[in-house]
């Protein structure tokens, strides 16, 4: 099955706290509507800005939902990253992911190194988070090969090429940008998709259209998907979505935690209208 991934919202109350409740509401909302994994602590969940015990909390209160969890453990501290991941040793989850030590200027076999050690820890699959634009730190096809034992990847680049060579490695592979869902639900293992989180049933729905072979109808909606993402760039993605998943999913997942900074109150109402002409809703 072409499986529909979110890499969840940390919901957070007004001390900045996250709020485990709304954790489950929204995980339940999103198994609902046609999501089969949920991604903890990756970009859209602000996993480089939540400590470990953040990242420890986000993991079980998406487990009393379900086990169908990809574990984000990357961080620049790797005694943090060796203990969340002995923390996912101890429960049942599809995978641990990370993205590679970014920010440093640092020679390739850094990079195999440190994956080479979280394989070497965890008992369950390790994935890699490959995220070029964000991390400046491309790990490709060979250097996955290299390092050896990654046995998924999301790749979130608009090279769908890069993408694809994956492949050649047998393991599951998936892109992480909205905007390549059609291509990634049609000949990948499927698509990580953060605009998921607040328009589930729109990739459910191009999944559909995709294996019932409707691509015309698929590629309308792919536009129609672009044009709603897009339209939350100039007020913050991330931010964006917070108040996106109350208007359009019907409660509330939080506010967001700066540095993804709350968005004033036009701004939201401003957002809103422009996404809900565009989806019809
Ligand atoms: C996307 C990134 C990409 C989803 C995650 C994801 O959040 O962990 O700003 O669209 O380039 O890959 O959020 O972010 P943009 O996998």
């Amino acid at each position: 099955m072409v499986e529909i991934i979110v890499p969840i919202l940390t919901p957070f109350n007004e001390k900045g706290e996250i709020d485990g409740e709304k954790v489950k509401t929204h995980v339940e909302n999103l198994l609902k509507k046609g999501v089969d994994i949920i991604f903890v602590n990756g970009t859209t969940g602000v996993g480089p800005a939540l400590s470990k015990d953040e990242k420890r909390k986000m993991l079980d209160y998406v487990l009393d939902v379900t086990n169908k969890v990809i574990f984000q453990v990357g961080s620049l501290n790797m005694k943090e990253v060796l203990e969340l991941v002995n923390y996912a040793n101890d429960r049942d989850i599809i995978a641990v992911a990370s993205y590679p030590p970014y920010y440093f200027s640092i020679p390739k076999d850094f990079i195999v190194k440190y994956f080479k050690e979280i394989c070497s820890v965890s008992k369950h699959p390790v994935y890699l988070y490959n995220y070029p634009g964000a991390t400046g730190k491309d790990i490709d096809v060979n250097l996955a090969k290299e390092i050896g034992c990654i046995k998924g990847v999301k790749d979130t680049n608009p090279d769908f090429a890069h993408t694809i060579r994956y492949k050649e490695l047998g393991i599951k592979t998936y892109n992480g940008l909205e905007n390549l869902a059609i291509a990634s639900l049609s000949i990948l293992d499927g698509t990580v998709v953060g605009a998921g989180n607040y328009m589930p049933e729109l990739f459910s729905q191009l999944r559909e259209y995709i294996k019932a072979g409707d691509m015309r109808k698929a590629l309308d909606l792919q536009l129609k998907i672009d044009e709603i993402d897009g339209t939350t760039i100039p007020y913050g993605k991330i931010s964006s979505m917070y108040y996106l998943v109350k208007e359009l999913q019907g409660y509330d997942v939080g506010v967001p935690r700066p540095p993804m900074y709350p968005l004033e109150e036009n701004k939201v109402k401003e957002l809103v209208e422009k996404v809900r002409k565009i989806w019809n809703k």
